[in-house]
């Protein structure tokens, strides 16, 4: 059985990845990751699994430090030949990243779970974290926009984020089961802290929470549930996560983060450019929120500890007017 997790986060994203490197630097091994795979799509064959290497190329120091994503050491020869071809290339898949691609796609086809792949992958790479989808049964993020439903990566990339947003669905996700794991942690009274990485909330949290037992675990969680706000300020740092909030007719602020999560969450930690919105956010907490070297995003992380070693003591039973006041 591998070992208890000390912390666990849910993340997906460049935003959300940025804080896992944080907390990876704090806790090591005692740290394990479920991230999303809403994103996750069959492409020119092959299972890609967007924040999945993300996360896992940020923890090996190998991710490419201008975008978040793919491989700091990347080259194009595939790319520029597929489209020598009038091959799709509108998803920019470098020469090394392909390697992943492929390996996995293998593996899977070979009866492997994606767990047991994304283990492997981690490994292979000396990452001592676990790494862990949020479920091995595939769940397909759909956003509804003015131009029709959109897959996710034809939304995000191939449209670059143009269209409205008037909805979002996660398909598959009412069948998926969510990973063992994930559930286990979360009922561990040993567990020091659930964090939730400044992730875009519809795109890389809420599939995960779309998963049939994940919303209530948390709910029920005995270690504190803390978020960091991915909205600072009234903008979000990367991504259209402000964009989608205001074409779904919600305020653009911090204060939607925390009633977006209000039924589980203990403590939602603020940039100090909304130290103002502390006052009417019970459990809030300030913080360095905006991570752009690696000393800020430890630095961040060990925000987030202290948050939930505060929260531990005085955490009671959770409702919705219950949330910690620190
Ligand atoms: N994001 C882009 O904006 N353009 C791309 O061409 C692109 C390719 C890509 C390839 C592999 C991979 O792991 C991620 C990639 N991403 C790309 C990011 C991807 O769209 C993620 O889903 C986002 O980072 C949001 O999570």
């Amino acid at each position: 059985m591998t070992e208890a997790p000390l912390v666990l986060a849910l993340c997906g994203g460049v935003g959300g990845a940025k804080l896992a490197l944080g907390l990876y630097r704090l806790l090591g091994s005692g740290l394990t990751l479920v991230v999303n795979t809403g994103d996750d799509f069959t492409h020119l064959g092959l299972r890609v699994c967007p924040d999945l290497d993300t996360v896992t190329y940020t923890l090996a120091g190998r991710v490419n430090p201008d975008t978040g994503w793919g491989r700091a050491d990347e080259t194009g020869q595939f790319m520029a030949a597929l489209a020598e071809l009038g091959g799709e290339d509108w998803f920019f898949l470098g020469d090394r990243d392909l390697a992943l691609h492929v390996e996995r796609t293998r593996r899977l086809a070979a009866g492997e779970s994606l767990s047991a792949v994304t283990a492997a992958v981690a490994a292979a790479y000396g990452i001592t974290a676990r790494v862990l989808p949020m479920s091995d049964r595939p769940v397909a993020t759909q956003v509804e926009t003015d131009a029709g439903t959109l897959a996710f990566q034809h939304y995000f990339v191939r449209e670059r984020c143009q269209p409205r947003v008037r909805g979002l669905h996660y398909q598959g996700a009412a069948q998926a089961a969510p990973h063992p794991d994930l559930l286990a942690a979360l009922a561990d009274p040993m567990l020091g802290a659930i964090v939730l990485c400044p992730s875009n909330p519809w795109l890389s949290i809420d599939p995960l929470l779309a998963l049939p037992g994940v919303r209530a675990a948390l709910a029920a969680a005995p270690a504190p549930v803390i978020a960091v706000s991915p909205i600072v300020g009234g903008q979000a740092i990367k991504g259209p996560t402000a964009k989608i909030m205001a074409e779904l007719g919600l305020e653009v602020s911090a204060r939607t983060i925390a009633d977006h999560y209000r039924d589980f969450l203990d403590c939602l930690l603020l940039d100090h450019s909304d130290a103002a919105l502390a006052a009417d956010l019970p459990g809030s907490r300030v913080a360095a929120t905006v991570m752009r070297s690696e000393a800020d995003k430890v630095a961040l992380a060990r925000a987030v500890l202290e948050a939930a070693s505060d929260c531990r003591g005085g955490k009671r039973g959770r409702g919705k007017n219950e949330v910690s006041a620190t």
